[in-house]
């Protein structure tokens, strides 16, 4: 199966942890790292008292389940220092989320897919774009429609 990943991070030299992170990905097992957008500089959505973020997407082939690959990706936020906090939405080390997962959709306690916010994020859509241009959502709309109403905020790509 073809995953979408979102990568974020805005504690403890994030361009290093988004480096790291894309990195661990293709470690886990039975799952490969395909491509991965530029990274992102943006601005924090939520709670607007923390640093920026950076930002990222990644595909990887994967034979795992999405809920294995969930626990696999969990283990890599655990392995680069992420903290549970009790403020919701707050700073993090390192933060992975499964935008897509094949053609899937899936609700169950632990993991919505697609990913709920993914839609009014520009920091997930115009890196997503980046890597897969032709993309549709499981329900048939096209990525590049989603773009349209999304404001870039001050989104750049960190060049070099
Ligand atoms: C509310 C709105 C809460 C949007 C969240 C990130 C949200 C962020 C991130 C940037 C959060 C979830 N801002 N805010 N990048 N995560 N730029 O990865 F995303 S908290
Ligand atoms: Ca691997
Ligand atoms: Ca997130
Ligand atoms: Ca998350």
């Amino acid at each position: 199966m073809i995953s979408y990943i979102a990568i974020g991070s805005n504690q403890a030299d994030p361009v290093e942890q988004a480096k790291q992170a894309i990195t661990a990905l293709n470690y886990i097992t039975e799952t490969s790292l395909i491509s991965c957008s530029s990274l992102y500089c943006s601005a924090p959505m939520g709670p607007q008292d923390q640093p920026d973020y950076i930002n990222a997407v990644a595909a990887v082939e994967t034979n795992l389940s999405a809920i294995a690959l969930l626990d696999a990706l969990q283990a890599i936020e655990q392995s680069q220092g992420r903290e549970r906090k009790a403020e919701r939405w707050g700073p993090r080390t390192l933060d992975l989320d499964i935008l897509l997962y094949a053609e899937q959709v899936i609700d169950d306690q632990r993991l919505t897919i697609p990913h709920y916010g993914m839609k009014d994020r520009e920091f997930v859509l115009y890196p997503l774009f980046e890597i897969a241009p032709e993309l549709t959502m499981p329900d048939g709309t096209p990525l590049i429609e989603m773009l349209k109403d999304c404001d870039k905020n001050g989104l750049t790509a960190i060049t070099g």
